[in-house]
This record gives C-alpha cells, sequence and structure tokens, in this order.
C-alpha cells in the first residue's frame, strides 16, 4: 500500500505550523509495518499548485486532515481523488469529523471517516483496508458495509509516554516560521510541542471536546524532555510553542520540565500560544519558567464581566486572572491576553467592561475575538435554541466572523466593538510603540498586516 496523509491547506492563511498530529500518525504506523507520506497543505497558497502537487503523488490510500473551516475543501479534495484516481481509499480524520462524524460522513458517503486519535486507530484501519483485520475492530472508524452505515467508538491513547516521536524526519522547520499561534517568535528553527491532551474545564465555547476531551491525560517530564532534545540535538530547533490544552494543570509537572531544562542545559526559548490556564501558579513558579527559558504566555482572559465568565464555565474569575497575568508579568514574561465578545450573557455594557479590563491588565499584546459556536461545543446547543446563530458557512468558522447575532448586540454591533476594542487597546500612548518595536522581521510584519487585513475585513 502507499499511504498519503494529507494537512488540508487553507489557501492564503497567516497560520501555519508543522502538522504534528499527522507527524504522529506517521511515527506510529512506521512501528506497525507502514510508511506514510505527507504532504502539508498548509504550505500551498493556491488550489491549482496543491492540487498539481497531490496528483503527481503516486498513493493509494488518502487520508485527509481537517477543522471546521476548511472541511468543505477535504471533502472537495476527496471527490476530485476518486474521480480522477477511481478506487483510492479516503479516509477523513481530525478535529471537526471527531466532532460530527455522521454529518462528514453524509458530505462524503464514499469515503471512510475517523472520529478520535489517529496513532492507532489509522495503522488499523491500513491493515483492515489490506485485508490483515477486521474494519470492525478499528476505532473511531465510521463506514459503510451494504450501504449501512456502522461506527465504533474511538479509544483515547492512555499512556502517552508509550507513543513514538513524531516522524519529524519529515518536517522542514525552516519552512514554519510565518503566522505560527501568536504570530510572534525570538528564535529560529521553532516547533509545536504537546506534553499533554485533554483538560478537565469545561469553558462552553472550547472546541476541544470531541477530540482531546475533559480527562487530561499528561506525558511525563522526563518523556518531554528526551523529545525537547531530540528536537534540540537533532534537528537544531532553538523554539518550542507549546500548544497544549492545559499545559499547567499539573504545576509539579510543569516545574518538573522547567528544571530539566535548566538541569540540563537546554538551550531554547519557549513560549504558550494556545493559552494557559495559570490561576493556581505562584510568582515562584512564573520565575523558573522564565529562567527556563518561557518569554511569553498567553491567557485565556474572555471577559472582563465574572457574571459571563461564571456562565461561560471559566475556572478562574477576574481576579485570579489578575492575580497569574500579573505574576507572569513581574517575572518578566510578556502577556497575552485572548477575548471573547458574544459569550452568553453579552451586552454592550459587558463588552465596555472587557475592553476596560484588558486595559487595566499588564498585558502586552491583546486579541479580542469573535464567538465562534463550534459544532460540539456547549454554548452551540444553548445559542441553536435560542435562535442566535447565524447561517454561516463552515468556512466563516474562525475567529474572525461574526457568527451568533445576540438580541441588543447583532453580529455587525459585535464586529463594531471588535474593532473599537483593538484601537483602544493599541492606540494608547507608549503601546503602539512598544509592540511596534517587537515586529523583527518582514515575515512577522506581512502575518500582521494579513490579521489586520482579516480583522478589518470581518
Ligand atoms: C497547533 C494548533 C494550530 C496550529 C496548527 C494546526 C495543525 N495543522 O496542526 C495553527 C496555528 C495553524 C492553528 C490554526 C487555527 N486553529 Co488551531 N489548534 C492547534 C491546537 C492548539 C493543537 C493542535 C495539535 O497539534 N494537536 C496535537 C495533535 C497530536 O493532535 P491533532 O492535530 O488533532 O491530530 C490528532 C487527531 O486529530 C487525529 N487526526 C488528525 N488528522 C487526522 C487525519 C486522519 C486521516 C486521521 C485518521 C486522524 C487524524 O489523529 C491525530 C493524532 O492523534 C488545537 C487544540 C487541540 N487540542 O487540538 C487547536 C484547534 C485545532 N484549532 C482550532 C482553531 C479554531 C483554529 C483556527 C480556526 C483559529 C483562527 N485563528 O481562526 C486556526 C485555523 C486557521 C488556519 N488557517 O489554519 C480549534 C479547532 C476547532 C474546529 N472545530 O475547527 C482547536 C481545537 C482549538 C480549540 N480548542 O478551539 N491551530
Ligand atoms: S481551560 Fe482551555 S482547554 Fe480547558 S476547556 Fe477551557 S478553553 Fe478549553
Amino acid at each position: 500500500m502507499r499511504p498519503l496523509l494529507v494537512n488540508v491547506p487553507s489557501y492564503g492563511s497567516h497560520l501555519g505550523s508543522i502538522p504534528l498530529g499527522l507527524l504522529y500518525i506517521i511515527s506510529s504506523s512506521r512501528t506497525r509495518g507502514h510508511d506514510v507520506a505527507l504532504l502539508d497543505g498548509a504550505l500551498f497558497s493556491n488550489a491549482r499548485a496543491f492540487e498539481k502537487r497531490l496528483f503527481e503523488t503516486d498513493f493509494d490510500v488518502l487520508g485527509l486532515s481537517a477543522m471546521t473551516h476548511n472541511i468543505g475543501e477535504a471533502e472537495r479534495i476527496a471527490r476530485l481523488v476518486q474521480e480522477k484516481r477511481p478506487g483510492t481509499t479516503v479516509i477523513i480524520g481530525g478535529v471537526h469529523a471527531s466532532t460530527v462524524p455522521e454529518e462528514v460522513t453524509a458530505e462524503c458517503p464514499d469515503c471512510y471517516v475517523m472520529a478520535g486519535e489517529g496513532e492507532e486507530a489509522f495503522p488499523a484501519f491500513l491493515n483492515a483496508v489490506a485485508g490483515k483485520a477486521s474494519l470492525a475492530d478499528v476505532a473511531g472508524l465510521f463506514y459503510r458495509e451494504d450501504g449501512v452505515l456502522k461506527s465504533n467508538p474511538p479509544k483515547a491513547i492512555s499512556d502517552l509516554d508509550a507513543l513514538p516521536f513524531p516522524a519529524y524526519d519529515l518536517a522542514d522547520f525552516s519552512k514554519y516560521t510565518v503566522g505560527v499561534h501568536g504570530l510572534f517568535f525570538m528564535r529560529k528553527p521553532l516547533t509545536t510541542l504537546v506534553t499533554s491532551r485533554g483538560c478537565p474545564f469545561k469553558c462552553s465555547f472550547c472546541a476541544k471536546t470531541a477530540l482531546t476531551g475533559y480527562s487530561w491525560r499528561a506525558r511525563s517530564a522526563e518523556n518531554v524532555l528526551s523529545e525537547i532534545e531530540l528536537l534540540v540535538r537533532k534537528y537544531g530547533i532553538r523554539e518550542i510553542h507549546f500548544e497544549d490544552d492545559n499545559i499547567a494543570l499539573k504545576p509539579e509537572r510543569l516545574v518538573a520540565i522547567c528544571e530539566g531544562l535548566l538541569a540540563r542545559r537546554i538551550d531554547i526559548t519557549w513560549k504558550c500560544p494556545h493559552g494557559i490556564y495559570a490561576a493556581h501558579l505562584d510568582r515562584n513558579v512564573f520565575d523558573l519558567m522564565r529562567r527556563s527559558g518561557c518569554y511569553s504566555l498567553s491567557f485565556g482572559v474572555e471577559s472582563g464581566s465574572d457574571e459571563i465568565l461564571a456562565k461561560a464555565g471559566k475556572a478562574a474569575d477576574t481576579s485570579a486572572i489578575r492575580r497569574s497575568v500579573e505574576a507572569a508579568h513581574a517575572a518578566g514574561i510578556e502577556c497575552i491576553g485572548f477575548f471573547i465578545f458574544g459569550l452568553e450573557g453579552e451586552t454592550p455594557e459587558t463588552v465596555r467592561r472587557t475592553i476596560d479590563f484588558a486595559k487595566s491588565l499588564p498585558l502586552d499584546w491583546a486579541q479580542f475575538n469573535l464567538c465562534v459556536p463550534f459544532k460540539g461545543t456547549p454554548i452551540r446547543e444553548t445559542y441553536l435554541q435560542s435562535g442566535v446563530v447565524t447561517e454561516a458557512a463552515l468556512a466563516m468558522y474562525d475567529v474572525d466572523h461574526a457568527i451568533v447575532d445576540l438580541p441588543g448586540l447583532s453580529a455587525r454591533d459585535l464586529k463594531a466593538w471588535r474593532l473599537r476594542a483593538f484601537r483602544e487597546f493599541y492606540l494608547r500612548p507608549g503601546i503602539l510603540v512598544r509592540d511596534l518595536r517587537r515586529i523583527a522581521s518582514l515575515d512577522i510584519m506581512r502575518a500582521l498586516l494579513y490579521r489586520l487585513r482579516n480583522i478589518w475585513r470581518a
């Protein structure tokens, strides 16, 4: 068999980092005797160039990985391949397929769909396609038998330490330095890394639920440090972006990772651009993080209203958030605040409070996003019941489009407030000049301009 995994493109996006999930699947497949090739669509800016490369490649099993905003493109590619290369086995996986597998199967009836993590299930699927095992034994698989849709429950990987490290030999790190989460970085080459999966908290808007789930599965500090050493020594990596759902849930593990970095004299800079839950961390931990190379943390603040935070199921209130941001800032770490406009209970007054709260925190950057009721999230259910979700195409499911239309706060109002928030936050004496000084390269400047254009057009 000649299996190929494709990270489905989001043409022209300013965001991109190595397709970590696919590299994990490939290394696990290798240990089970399958050699799987990779094509990263994130490196293509238009469909023509991508299709040219795809059809130059020899494959008979195609695995497509997509989020919600690019699931339509995944389905289009699947249909195109089935038309041009009949007989190819196509399977769609990733976060969107994990959330609503039946919907994806309905859109692509001739495809297989896989919900959940692929390290064990994808090689099992390859065995089943080769006739060496039964499809009924492949965890998370949605498939048709005699026209009838069948499905097997997904199985979360319990021991993450047992996984082989991702197939980094297939990643050209030099290509992933633009548009990483949070746009900024200090050193190249850099990469993303995940030390744990899942999060026990129940934030109403969080789209991780279907995939990584509520149980927190963590790798040992030792295992994480070995991977970092490999990245540094073998691949020359100089900066790590930790993309966990909740890296600091057990502070003692994070402390062990930081102490290990120092004890082993591993020279990296690192940050948590996806967000960190840090309400329970004290100044000593932030100091240790800083000493071990951490220079930037993103805080999911979301709102300046405690009522909204409580309704959204956030584990921290505004005072806890203030305490942790202030402690991180005092430790010399850059602080970034993520805010969401349009959560349950939002009014013009609470938006105003959020902007004031953002300005009152020692934040270096603030990111004001619009609420996106992703499929599978609790807020989507509430909003569908109250009829405030707009009929937006799935391609609009990124953080730049207004998908909710609240009473007294329309989608249009939310967009206007968002622009105002950006203006008020950045156009303060000293802030803009300080932040512009951090634009250290043309790449970052381009990514920033792209971002500003999206915010403006949204
Ligand atoms: C790193 C990251 C990114 C990176 C890179 C993503 C990538 N290609 O890997 C970048 C910065 C590009 C990114 C962008 C965005 N992201 Co993002 N991102 C993440 C993050 C934090 C970690 C992803 C990761 O590396 N996970 C670790 C690996 C091991 O898991 P994985 O990639 O999911 O892969 C596993 C399974 O999904 C499965 N699998 C995956 N693909 C396939 C394919 C097949 C065939 C099979 C069988 C299985 C399979 O097996 C893998 C191994 O177990 C997740 C949060 C999360 N918990 O997943 C959010 C997340 C995926 N992102 C999210 C969002 C919303 C976005 C944006 C839309 C936000 C925005 N700014 O607009 C943009 C997309 C825009 C764009 N143009 O790309 C949401 C997705 C929601 C949704 N339903 O789509 C998530 C879940 C965050 C959240 N909690 O809301 N993101
Ligand atoms: S703390 Fe972060 S990962 Fe956990 S549920 Fe909330 S938003 Fe999701």
